[in-house]
């Protein structure tokens, strides 16, 4: 597949729109498209709420239509870049996939338009929102689904403030594997001591996606054995920075699309979680947090001071949740000898190279060859030489002079001369290894029937597994013999006996 097809079947997409919106929608409002890069969060006239920051996204602008705020989705195919160096065809709303963030304030009227340009039939459910029933979004439950060119509204009240997502509940399968999903924030009308005011209010959703490398639209079908793990469907080094300023309140909101758990983890800083997609979390019932995991489903509300200058990690805690999209069946080479058999494989594949000897790191450095349309495993180039890490990781930037409402990128940061970490070339103190630990010879294997109850323990009387055998494989007669020149375990609280 070539990017230039990318780009024409963008062009279509977006004719196509033009042209319906000028005639036949006439009476909808706009289905705008996303700013262009770099510009404000949009915000209207008056509002009293910090806009959030839609990492890599944006927030969709309503019309006021006698006191009701009226929006329009159209749920239709897009090319998204997931980082640099990669496009994918995904589905998303008014051409991004997740589709522009929805800003209300609580108590707010909302009448939403979605228009389906879709190939098969979607609703939009509004995960978390009070509203009546019938415009809950449920394909054949609340309502028959929105066929393909036909537009659809929604309308409810902006009950409960909080952090929502919006999403598909029709064939959700195929249309979230192919990113159809999108934000929520309900600002509250009035000040709760439930509720921060922040300086930062940033938001994200988390998908994951089976694409194979070099190839642009995900696989449907995969249930669980996903490759490409994204933050608004970006991936490291491609996803929005956080620049604030140091002293700035700020909150970070994270939903969960994904088929599997994410423990969120900040570097250099305690959170708490002060809401969920249920509301605010009492006062008593928040603790500090450096990781909070968010479930499939799930939205947390992460709030803290940033009063650390630096350039801190935000990342999922799952290691292979930080990495590009290559196969998943690579062998664990670490400690093999590859130069054996490189010549002979050499001959066969000429610019094979052995890999991941002294671990995967020499990878993301090697720059090999890639198919293409596809990303590195690691591809992310740090201050101090390559950073080994894709997937869901972007920095938090925390500096003194950020100015108020300033989202630009402001480099790498500079610690103070002595506060950084450094080579050490002088004497060194003892470094003490672990205490040795008695080895016992494996027995024979025919000792011990279909190898079901390993001989018990002759040297540790106080050993934590003590094995009882239940029928089957009597012990052995005699006890196996120690190697007398092997130390004896040093056994931690002698005569506790603990299980
Ligand atoms: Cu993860």
């Amino acid at each position: 597949m070539q990017r230039r097809q990318f780009f024409s079947g963008a062009m279509a997409g977006t004719l196509a729109s033009a042209a319906v919106a000028r005639s036949a929608l006439a009476a909808l409002p706009d289905a705008h498209q996303p700013p262009s890069a770099g510009s404000a969060p949009w915000r209207p006239d008056g509002a009293r709420y910090t806009p959030v920051v839609t990492l890599n996204g944006w927030t969709l602008p309503w019309r006021l239509n006698q006191g009701v705020k009226e929006f329009h989705l159209v749920a239709e195919p897009v090319v998204r870049e997931i980082a640099p160096g990669m496009q994918m065809r995904l589905w998303g709303y008014n051409g991004q996939s997740p589709g522009p963030t929805i800003e209300v304030v609580e108590g707010d009227r909302v009448r939403l338009f979605v228009t389906n340009r879709l190939p098969e039939a979607t609703t939009v459910h509004w995960h978390g929102q009070r509203l009546p029933n019938g415009m809950d979004g449920v394909a054949g439950l609340t309502q028959p689904a929105i066929e393909p060119g036909k537009t659809w509204v929604y309308e409810f009240v902006a009950r409960r403030p909080g952090t929502f997502m919006y999403h598909p509940h029709a064939d959700e399968m195929v249309q979230m594997a192919m990113g159809l999903m999108g934000l929520w924030i309900t600002h509250p009308r009035q000040t709760s001591p439930l509720i921060s005011k922040v300086d930062r209010d940033f938001a994200f959703l988390m998908a994951s996606y089976n694409v194979e490398p070099g190839s642009a639209t995900p696989q449907v079908n995969t249930m669980l054995d996903f490759n490409l793990w994204t933050w608004n469907s970006r991936t490291f080094p491609g996803i929005d920075s956080l620049p604030v300023r140091l002293g700035d309140k700020v909150r970070i909101r994270v939903g969960n699309l994904t088929m599997t758990n994410h423990p969120i983890h900040l570097h250099g800083h305690e959170f708490t979680v002060t809401g969920t997609d249920g509301g605010p979390v009492p006062l008593s019932a928040r603790w500090p947090e450096v990781t909070t995991d968010v479930a499939v489903g799930q939205m947390r509300q992460l709030e803290f001071v940033a009063d650390e200058e630096g350039d801190w990690a935000l990342h999922c805690h799952k290691s292979h949740h930080t990495m590009g999209p290559m196969g998943h069946n690579v062998p664990t080479m670490i400690g093999v000898d590859q130069s054996a058999v490189l010549d002979k494989i050499q001959n066969l594949v000429p610019g094979y190279m052995a890999m991941g000897e002294r671990g995967m790191a020499e990878m993301g450095q090697m720059r090999m060859p890639l198919p293409e349309n596809t990303l590195p495993m690691m591809g992310g180039q740090g201050p101090h030489g390559s950073l080994d890490m894709g997937g869901m990781f972007t920095l938090l930037k925390v500096r003194r002079h950020q100015k108020p409402g300033d989202y630009s990128d402001p480099g790498w940061y500079q610690p103070p001369a002595g506060s950084m970490a450094r080579e050490w070339t002088g004497p060194l103190p003892d470094a003490p290894q672990a205490p040795a630990q008695a080895v016992q010879p494996a027995p024979p294997a025919h000792e011990h029937g279909a190898g079901m109850h390993p001989a018990p323990p002759t040297q540790a009387p106080h050993h934590h597994l003590h094995h009882t055998p239940q029928g089957g494989a009597a012990p052995p007669a005699t006890p196996p013999t120690v190697d007398p020149t092997l130390p004896t375990v040093r056994k931690p609280g002698a005569g506790a006996h603990a299980h």
